[in-house]
């Protein structure tokens, strides 16, 4: 017997035997990176969680967990272009919040592809997949809807939209409306209801109240909204009701969650957290899951709005997700024995290596905006993946040659081998940092003067969109490499750029280049930062190919270290 297997019988044999009070360490985020606006549901014994995937392809991948520890991709509901047209979007666009429920057999997601047709809702049997073609909700007029189905077979769908008569009395005025919906049918019946007006005390001109999502206990119909914007002021706020159309009391207490008066020189802070979830578990202990952000420094991050899950409590009736001055653990336990998969995870410092030798392609990474057609192979034999260099570039609205892995820790690295030889000074492959169309660094190999070389260009930022990146480095380079390796370390506020020389050590391209121009407070948007494998022929024809044996990232938090 492999010395594996017996490990694994011996784990398999202990684990049966553990005592009833075991308890299981959960570590925040559960989805490190740019995963926001987090739903969950649970069927049975397993949890099925789904984020915001905005202008990245495929739309909406599914998260499967039966411990709430361990959490993997399962399929994405919007995987063929029929379903999901993202092109000329720009990339906070497309795909916001959606809501997953599941009722009588069938996996619902609704979402709202902004941009282009609004609100829809996809239907499974498998969540895995096939998901439907959209229905979609013309009557849904606005963002972040949410499903509820109701003990007495009937359902509804609560969004965020306008404010009433479209006359805002303040800046952020909105309302949480409901529409009941036919769950055979796939739309909306009868007449719109306003559920909250403004948010908690409107005389206090609340901001965005959003991300509504309703439930039933006890005989109160709740309805949990994220208020304050998604920023550093996002908070959980909750409502209750004796019937489903109100009217709707919030609770004493709001806001449920919220870190936004804690001290901002705290450690390792978790910030702007909001637009929550709940589940419960079969045994009746309920979990929030939350978008929040772990800037490292000020209201600085690249990471974007990540995933993070704590226990909560139903007080007197109300339910409150974390007491009021506590600081969202990074750390925390549940019962169970459930022991997290050091390979292959989403939370803490993971490592993640790709010598694309199983194919398909790995489902954390994601495309830009939806691919009508293949541009790149897995050489699942040999290993390596080889990507067509296209005209498209990461600063249009098209698909571009790019294959994108989340950022997903301050302190980290990402790097690539690469055998490429460019025809023409237009042709670059390589490794890109990329926060939106304007705001990304890319260093690549290409050629200049005849001559091969290796650059690092900084995209144009907001104030000169319309310029040509910037070249910030260049180093000519004497022969080709069939395995040029190129590297990318971040560090808080700052990237440095590396590539291997003829004896394959690393040497510095550029050092301590600002990190701040890619997050969010910068570049703004909704999205965070993806490392990528690129190639482009910058606006002409190629037909040329790029081939990358292998991509490695690696996360090194210094608060995951604790
Ligand atoms: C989403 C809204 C929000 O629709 O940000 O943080 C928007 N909350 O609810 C995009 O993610």
């Amino acid at each position: 017997m492999k010395r594996t297997t017996g490990c694994f019988i011996l784990f398999f044999f202990l684990s049966c035997f553990q005592p009833s009070s075991a308890q299981t360490t959960i570590t925040n985020p559960i989805l490190a990176g740019y995963y926001p606006d987090p739903s969950i549901c649970r069927v049975g014994k397993d949890y099925y969680l789904v984020n915001s995937s905005f202008s990245y392809y495929p739309g909406l991948l599914i998260f499967h967990s039966t411990d709430l520890v361990n959490w993997q991709p399962i399929g994405a509901a919007l995987n063929r272009p029929e379903q999901l047209d993202l092109s000329g979007l720009g990339v906070s666009m497309g795909l916001f919040a959606p809501t997953i429920r599941y009722h009588k057999g069938t996996f619902y997601l609704v979402c709202t592809l902004v941009g282009k047709a609004g609100n829809f809702v996809v239907t499974a049997k498998n969540p895995s997949g096939p998901w439907s073609n959209p229905a979609w909700l013309p009557q849904v007029k606005g963002i972040d809807p949410s499903l509820f189905f109701d003990d007495n077979d009937k359902a509804y769908i609560v969004f965020n939209s306008s404010p009433p008569d479209n006359k805002p009395l303040y800046p952020g005025h909105a309302t949480i409306r409901l529409y009941a919906f036919d769950e055979a049918g796939l739309k909306t019946t009868g007449e719109e209801t306003i559920l909250v007006n403004g948010g908690t005390d409107i005389t206090k001109k609340p901001r965005w109240i959003e991300g509504p999502h309703l439930f039933k206990k006890d005989g109160y119909y709740y309805l949990l909204c994220a208020e304050g914007g998604t920023e550093y002021k996002h908070s959980e706020v909750v409502f209750r009701s004796k019937t489903v159309d109100g009217p709707y009391e919030p609770y004493q207490k709001n806001p449920v969650l919220t870190q936004r008066q804690l001290n901002p020189d705290r450690k390792y802070p978790v910030t702007s957290t909001g637009h929550a979830d709940m589940v419960s578990t079969p045994d009746g202990r309920w979990y929030a899951v939350f978008l929040g952000c772990r800037p490292y420094s000020g209201d600085l991050y690249n990471t974007g709005r990540e995933t993070f899950m704590v226990p909560m409590q139903w007080k007197d009736g109300w339910p409150e997700i974390l007491p009021a001055d506590a600081a969202v653990p990074y750390t925390w336990t549940m019962p169970g024995a459930a022991v997290k998969n050091p390979i292959d995870g989403f939370s803490g410092n993971y490592y993640f290596r790709d010598a694309f030798k199983v194919g398909p392609l790995n489902m954390r990474y994601s495309f830009l905006r939806t691919v009508t057609m293949p541009w790149y192979t897995l050489n699942n034999k040999r290993g390596g993946l080889d990507m067509l260099v296209r005209p498209q570039t990461c600063s249009g609205k098209e698909n571009p040659s790019f294959i994108g892995f989340r950022q997903a820790h301050a302190k980290g690295q990402a790097a690539i081998s690469l055998t490429f030889s460019a025809a023409a000074e237009n042709e670059k492959a390589g490794l890109l940092i990329f926060q939106n169309e304007n705001h990304y660094y890319f260093l690549c190999q290409s050629v200049q003067n005849g001559l091969p070389v290796l650059q690092l260009y900084k995209g144009p930022g907001n104030a000169h969109a319309a310029d040509a990146p910037e070249l910030l480095a260049s180093k000519n380079i004497s022969r080709l490499l069939k395995d040029q390796k190129l590297k990318i370390t971040a560090n808080g506020a700052v990237y440095s750029f590396y590539y291997s020389d003829e004896g394959g050590k690393w040497v510095l391209l550029k050092g301590d280049v600002d990190a701040k121009f890619l997050s969010t407070a910068v570049a703004g948007g909704f999205v965070g930062c993806m490392y990528a494998l690129y190639a482009t022929s910058s606006g002409k024809p190629s037909f040329n190919k790029a081939r990358f044996n292998w991509f490695e990232y690696k996360g090194d938090d210094d608060s995951f270290k604790k």
